[in-house]
């Protein structure tokens, strides 16, 4: 009989999970010189590695993808060499860890990128929304809407990555296709206009997140491949007309792909679960794999959607940054530390590998 508690093992693809928590992908802006990992990564990552599997921070594909001061990347050998320490270090602890890779889209700014030039997304529409870039947030830059020419090296940009993230150690990959960056711009009618088979109907909307999801999945295998989705956010200043026939149809041909898990962001990202009407359950019966929930969980609430069968694994975010042994506090009941905001985006080991766990020393 399968076991169904939170802290028992669980069954991922090819991997053994130690329980069914998981480290969500987090934001913390600490790349150094070359986009490569910092020194501190690697002891961040292995301190939270009780976790039944850590997804890393969203990391570029190339240096096109980048939207955010100091984030890592995963298209250089020294990038590659960085990540081999991290995955080295939560290996060593028991741990399994998958990269997510993203590309960001129109969520960027000139300075950022390569000669100056203008963020690349769907269709030329700039995002009400800032970046964090020159030490501070300032608005987006306006986009240019790519040529139907340049798509093709965008889904070659995130296969390299993964067989990138192979040759870094990596146990799998997370095609980011949430929070308002480039794939979700393509799926989302508020951000997309375009009149070519990337446009329009719900069929071509979805279509380069699923020629993404394919490539990577073809490079590494589907059992190594996972998708982040987040139908009825609105972060990154997004809109949708239809979430749920086209996210009901991106589940269901994810699920032709076989690819290992839909990661679903419930709600608004780091809101509330119920922003806008939306059936997840629909969601989740189209998808025949593993369901990672997340949004807002604590141990109540993700027990109770255990045992309605509603969730397979469940991701907790900001919950991990202070709280390095947060698996354990969760099974022992212990109080949750406070994050500390100051330090939650850039700087070096205060308020990244400081935080204590329960026994009272940082690891
Ligand atoms: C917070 C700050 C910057 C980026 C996301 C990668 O929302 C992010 C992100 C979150 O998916």
């Amino acid at each position: 009989m399968t076991d169904t508690t939170l802290f028992h093992p669980y069954t991922l693809g090819p991997l053994q999970l130690s329980n069914r928590i998981v480290m969500a992908p987090l934001t913390r802006n600490r790349a150094g010189a070359g986009l490569v990992p910092s020194e501190h990564a690697a002891t961040y990552y292995s301190q939270r590695a009780s976790a039944g599997l850590v997804i890393t921070e969203a990391t570029q594909i190339s240096a096109d993808a980048q939207g955010y001061q100091d984030t890592p990347g995963l298209y250089t050998p020294a990038q590659i060499d960085g990540w081999r320490q991290v995955t080295d270090a939560v290996h060593a602890k028991g741990g399994k860890i998958f990269v997510q890779l993203w590309h960001v889209g129109r969520i960027s700014h000139v300075d950022l990128r390569p000669g100056g030039t203008a963020p690349v997304a769907p269709s030329a529409i700039r995002a009400a929304t800032k970046t964090f870039v020159n030490n501070g947030f300032h608005d987006v830059s306006e986009p240019r809407s790519l040529r139907l020419d340049e798509i093709p090296g965008i889904v070659e940009d995130f296969r390299q990555a993964a067989a990138n993230a192979m040759a870094a150690g990596f146990d799998g990959v997370e095609v980011h296709g949430a929070n308002g960056y480039l794939l979700e711009q393509f799926i989302k009618d508020g951000a997309n206009t375009r009149t070519d088979a990337y446009g329009g109907s719900i069929e071509n909307r979805a279509r380069l997140l699923l020629e993404v999801t394919a490539a990577v999945a073809k490079e590494i295998g589907a059992d190594r491949t996972g998708v982040r989705l987040s139908p009825v956010s609105s972060a990154g200043a997004i809109s949708c007309s239809d979430p749920q026939p086209q996210y009901d149809h991106i589940a269901e041909r994810l699920s032709a792909l076989g690819i290992v898990y839909l990661h679903v962001v419930e709600g608004a990202t780091g809101g509330p679960r119920d922003a806008a009407p939306f059936d997840f359950a629909a969601l989740r019966a189209r998808f025949k794999n593993t369901y990672l929930a997340n949004n807002g969980y604590d141990l109540p609430l993700a027990k109770a959607r255990l045992a309605e069968g509603q969730a397979d694994l469940f991701a907790f975010g900001r919950p991990f940054i202070g709280n390095p042994d947060l698996v354990e506090r969760l099974k022992s009941g212990a109080p949750l530390a406070a994050l500390n905001p100051a330090t939650l985006y850039g700087g070096g080991a205060a308020g990244y590998t400081d935080y204590p766990t329960l026994a009272g020393a940082a690891q």
